[in-house]
């Protein structure tokens, strides 16, 4: 196919993502579809990358009248509010970060220079390192560009106390160093018990081995997983199903110093440019060789693409083959779906399945996105955050390898039109059985207000229930988040085993948060921990199918996700009122089928390949 090579050729300049895009029509684009709107938009906004700076004024000029004249009002719900259940309404998140000793203020390095990296990072993640059973917090930071120095800032690692507090013990870890950090993936990646961690950066990637003792060794050159591009989410994936997880890494574009563009929004100051401005670059595929080592398959795999500019990645099966395929979202470009050939390849299937474009047909700027059968049609569909003026992407899986994208009729299109959504998960909040989901905004121009009125630089997080039959009811603000943010990362986890999911937020140049959920836990839920012996060691792709009270739920346990980000590995089923899982049906990677009957609710259960349940460790509540 020879979409690649043009829509690299239409890419450049154009400031295609700050027009208005149309609410949708349901209607189904065609392959020739989204070629043909695209291209139309390109023709007007072609300009090269390499144009001068009074151009590329010119041509944000003009979109932003574009714009201005063409934006309509968003009506903030047409859900009747009393859809909501009044069990939902009793559920708060509380923010808890100071109270839980959390401390933390990510630094982008800027020192006036408007420099892209700095608008992006930072990612966060839960990993229990010490394997207590109370997931640990990983932030993950910037530092100052090279020459600019004025301050040491590194990530931090905070030991979850068991009580509600945390302590910093990023320095008795080994972790105290200085990484131009983005995003971070976990995993046991030599399948010794304990979770490792692979940081992305710009210019440079790190492997930490958990050494069992509280610390972390970086072995990034022996491993051979280094990343020298300007890497973004990062995902472990075991996608030859050899029992070693591989390692799956996003990079954004082809970007350094001594090449930084000019932008202007007002022709007088510098903005941050757009990903149009500047070419792509590759993903990359370590294929894990065991002993430590790593080998980069990104060529031989099928995966080599110089025109992506990604951001996110979700591991999702979505043929439900039992081989684990790669969605890819972009930036301006258009998504990618690497499907697994199941011989160590991949073929990338995006257009085809209907993922790669808006239902206008235009390539969106793509960040966060998960995957989840949140509709139990019994295929995984997919969501993706988009920039501001571009809605949610919410790609329905029909079961045929074809999705389609439903925001557009839903309430999820409407509620987050002016939204620029990086973290974005699934997860039950209220324990009821149905996957809601949470969204953090936040715009990267910190002057977009002045251009663009109804956008804001700091926004509103978004948090859809899920009232089933495929509609959601935004309840964010109800439910606690009342503060506009510049958002970036997003993670969950049950830090204090009262079964109900938390959440970790990332802010660029600002604040992490650290929100409680309070009220959740009134329903019941049983929690998995998969712990493989054939299959990797973090059961990494087993799929875990739930049965209570006649309805069954399934998730993967998977890696990757939300924007640069990772949620704990541990598996929460929303069982309502159910006082037990009737069964419990775990298909491992290596094939292995596990069924396990009648566990009672209200406890997290790590489960061995073979069936054997290790632990039973009841809920605090
Ligand atoms: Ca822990
Ligand atoms: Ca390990
Ligand atoms: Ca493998
Ligand atoms: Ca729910």
């Amino acid at each position: 196919m020879n979409q690649q090579s043009e829509s690299g050729s239409q890419n450049p300049g154009g400031q295609r993502r700050r027009w208005p895009i149309a609410s949708g029509r349901l209607q189904r684009t065609t392959d020739n579809g989204p070629r043909t709107i695209a291209g139309a938009q390109s023709k007007i906004q072609n300009l090269k990358s390499k144009i001068a700076g009074a151009l590329v004024f010119l041509a944000v000029a003009l979109a932003s009248v574009a714009l201005m004249a063409g934006l309509k009002p968003v009506p903030a719900s047409t859900s009747s509010a009393k859809a909501l259940a009044s069990d939902s309404t009793a559920i708060r998140f509380e923010d808890i970060t100071q109270k839980a000793g959390i401390d933390f203020t990510h630094y982008t390095g800027a020192f006036g220079k408007k420099y892209l990296p700095e608008t992006m990072g930072p990612g966060c993640a839960f990993i229990d390192y010490d394997n207590d059973g109370y997931p640990d917090i990983l932030l993950i930071n910037g530092k100052d560009f090279p020459g600019h120095k004025t301050r040491r800032a590194t990530l931090k690692l905070y030991h979850n106390n068991g009580n509600g507090t945390f302590t910093d013990v990023t320095a008795k870890a080994g972790l105290d160093i200085e990484i131009y950090g983005m995003g971070v993936a976990v995993g046991d990646y030599d399948n010794d018990g304990w979770d490792d961690i692979y940081i992305t950066g710009l210019g440079e990637a790190h492997l930490f081995h958990n050494e069992h003792n509280g610390t972390f060794k970086d072995v990034t050159r022996t491993a051979g997983v280094n990343n020298t591009g300007f890497g973004a989410s990062a995902a472990w994936v075991d996608y030859d199903k050899d029992g070693k997880l591989d390692l799956f890494v996003t990079n954004y574009v082809k970007w350094s110093e001594k090449d930084d563009l000019y932008c202007t929004l007002d022709g007088r100051h510098k903005s941050y440019c757009t990903p149009e401005a500047y070419k792509g670059d590759t993903p990359r595929l370590f294929h894990n060789l065991g002993n430590g080592r790593f080998e980069d398959v990104t060529q031989k795999a099928g995966i080599y693409d110089p025109t992506s500019k990604s951001l996110g990645v979700a591991v999702i099966d979505y043929d439900m083959d039992g081989w684990p395929d790669l969605a890819v979202s972009n930036d301006t470009e258009r998504n990618k779906l690497y499907h697994n050939n199941h011989n160590g390849t991949f073929t990338e299937q995006a257009v085809q399945a209907g993922i790669a474009f808006s239902e206008d047909g235009v390539a969106r700027g793509a960040m966060g996105i998960d995957e989840d059968d949140f509709d139990q049609a019994g295929y995984p569909s997919l969501a993706i955050g988009n920039f501001s003026n571009q809605m949610l992407g919410l790609y329905h899986n029909e079961g045929n390898r074809f999705f389609i994208d439903i925001a557009p009729s839903s309430s999820v299109g409407r509620a987050s039109l002016l939204s620029l959504s990086f973290g974005l998960f699934f997860f039950d909040y209220d324990l009821d059985g149905l996957e809601d989901m949470f969204v953090a905004n936040g715009h990267i121009e910190p002057d977009i207000g002045r251009i663009q009125p109804q956008v804001t630089y700091a926004q509103l997080p978004l948090l859809f229930h899920n009232e089933g039959q495929d509609k959601f009811q935004e309840v964010g603000k109800q439910l606690g988040f009342t503060r506009r943010w510049v958002a970036r990362g997003a993670a969950y986890a049950d830090i204090d085993n009262d079964g109900a999911p938390d959440i970790l937020i990332t802010n660029n140049g600002g604040p992490a948060y650290l929100f409680h959920n309070v009220g959740g836990s009134r329903n019941n839920a049983i929690r998995i921990r998969t712990a493989g012996t054939r299959s990797n060691r973090d059961g990494i792709g087993a799929l875990v199918r739930v049965t209570s009270g006649g309805s069954t739920n399934w998730q993967t346990v998977h890696s990757g996700s939300s924007y640069c980000s990772q949620s704990e590995l541990t598996l929460t089923f929303g069982l309502g009122k159910a006082t037990q899982a009737d069964s419990v049906e775990i298909t491992w990677p290596s094939g292995q089928r596990d069924t396990l009957h009648n566990l009672k609710a209200n406890a997290t259960y790590t489960i061995e390949e073979g069936g054997t349940i290790v632990s039973a460790k009841p809920f605090r509540r």
